[in-house]
């Protein structure tokens, strides 16, 4: 690969701000200074009047995932293309264990489906079914596979929710091992008698999914959870965070010096729970876990995130088409018309997470731009163990690099997305601030509207220690 310099732009990081040139070259960044004289053979990119501002990392995302009987719309090809027109060129995905299989069986379909990725890619393992073989397995996922995350489910009983023991065991894996435990904190089964009973009482839409999951079932199992990581002495990472209650839990472990981290995710930043009001069937384009929560609970996330106690802001990319059968798939948002808890958990959100915290958070909430590439990118990569190859623009680092017009006024539309999802979350919003070009590995591969990546260019990334900020 030849040299590129990145000239004028204003670069931003989670700790600096400052207007200089970046050279290119082997795909890191090569040189940073404030006049780089170029070559008849450099691709020069004039990014005056843009922020420069590192590839955005997103660590939590659903591509070609089976979830009960519903699978996710979007492949490893469209998702990650979807994430690269966002500003994001690294996602951290989830793959799972089969229970009865090895988790590193789990591991080698994903390396399979995520093949066609556009952008670099990395695994968390769902550890559904532990045992002393998986516990081995984990030691291995971690040391041998570059996996150092695992998600555990308080939610679901009976089909992804672990009992607290084998919390317990896997959690003290990880914490002997560098590894971390990113939990799913619901009381699953409080949560399935509240369903039941709603659907034995005829009520079936969409409303009730948010009805039968109160905020409290969300404290009280973050509470726990950090409990019990106390107890293994392990870090913790509460995933999809939504409400108050589950945030003071998070506060007052950090107040205690306790390694608990949480992210949470725009939907829960920029909707309430008034979207389940919709007429007709459109408040299941909104059904996620945990649901859309009170205006409230929204004011909290924004305190936390300008304290430190949230620190991450992640997708939780889980698109399920509001349409039926689109693709061939076998299910949709439909699959729940006559029952709300039929109706597959999961929204879209990775071609928009970088444009609303900007739009939202640094021109509207208050966060500083440094704060933006913080949590939109430094520090998930440091707490996944992907910093410093991924998440700031420092000598050495990959050359993930994204040009943003901070004034460019645009409307949200689901029908401009390259997601293959049907809907968007927010449809019909108009944001201030677009990602204008992105550059993975020094290669462009977003150039205004036009796509100039390839499919399977995205490259696996064997991640280090998690849990450290
Ligand atoms: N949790 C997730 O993280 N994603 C999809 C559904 C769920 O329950
Ligand atoms: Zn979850
Ligand atoms: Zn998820």
């Amino acid at each position: 690969m030849g040299i590129t310099v990145i000239k004028n732009g204003r670069i931003v990081t989670a700790v600096d701000d400052y207007v200089a040139d970046i050279l290119i070259h082997d795909g890191r960044v090569h040189t940073i200074s404030r006049e780089i004289p170029v070559g008849e053979d450099t691709e020069v990119h004039d990014a005056s009047g843009l922020i420069v501002i590192p590839g955005g990392v997103d660590v939590h995302t659903h591509l070609d995932w089976e979830f009960g009987v519903s699978k996710t719309v979007d492949t490893f090809a469209s998702g990650t293309q979807a994430a690269a027109f966002g500003g994001t060129t690294t996602v951290v995905d989830f793959c799972n264990q089969t229970p009865g299989e090895s988790p590193l069986t789990g591991l080698e379909e994903w390396h399979t489906r995520s093949a066609s990725a556009c952008v670099d890619v990395g695994a968390h393992m769902i550890m559904l079914d532990v045992n002393d073989q998986s516990l081995l397995d984990m030691k291995s996922l971690i040391h041998n596979e570059g996996v150092s995350t695992f998600k555990l489910f308080m939610a679901y009983p009976g089909v992804l929710m672990l009992d607290d023991g084998a919390i317990f065991k896997s959690m003290r894996l990880a914490g002997e091992n560098g590894a971390m435990i990113c939990m799913h904190a619901e009381n699953g089964p409080v949560i399935q008698v509240l369903i039941e009973e709603a659907l034995a009482a005829g009520n079936t839409a969409p409303k009730y999914h948010s009805l039968t999951r109160p905020t409290i079932m969300e404290g009280e199992a973050v509470h726990r959870a950090i409990k019990i990581s106390e107890l293994s002495e392990s870090p913790l990472y509460i995933v999809h965070l939504s409400a108050s209650e589950a945030l003071k839990s998070v506060t007052e472990a950090r107040d205690l010096g306790l390694p608990v981290h949480a992210e949470t995710c725009p939907h829960y930043l920029f909707l309430t729970d008034e979207e389940y009001d919709r007429p007709e069937f459109e408040g299941a384009k909104f059904v996620m876990t945990p649901p859309l929560r009170t205006h409230s609970h929204q004011q909290d996330l924004w305190r936390g995130l300008s304290t430190d106690d949230l620190q991450v802001i992640s997708t939780d990319h889980c698109p399920f088409c509001f349409a039926a059968q689109p693709y061939g798939m076998k299910s949709s948002k439909q699959q729940g018309a006559d029952d709300f808890s039929k109706i597959p958990n999961g929204a879209p959100g990775l071609e928009t997470r970088v444009p609303l915290i900007y739009d939202g958070g640094v021109r509207n909430h208050g966060l500083s731009l440094n704060r933006f590439v913080e949590l939109t990118s430094t520090s998930p990569a440091k707490l996944f163990g992907l910093f410093p190859r991924k998440g700031t623009i420092a000598v050495g680092s990959d050359a993930d690099i994204v040009l943003f017009d901070p004034d460019e006024a645009w409307t949200i539309r689901a029908d401009e997305h390259h997601s293959r999802i049907d809907y968007s979350l927010f449809e019909g919003r108009e944001v201030t601030g677009r990602v204008k070009k992105v550059f993975l590995r020094g290669q462009l591969i977003v150039d205004g509207p036009e796509w100039k990546g390839q499919e399977g260019m995205g490259q696996y990334q064997h991640r280090g220690d998690a849990g450290k900020s």
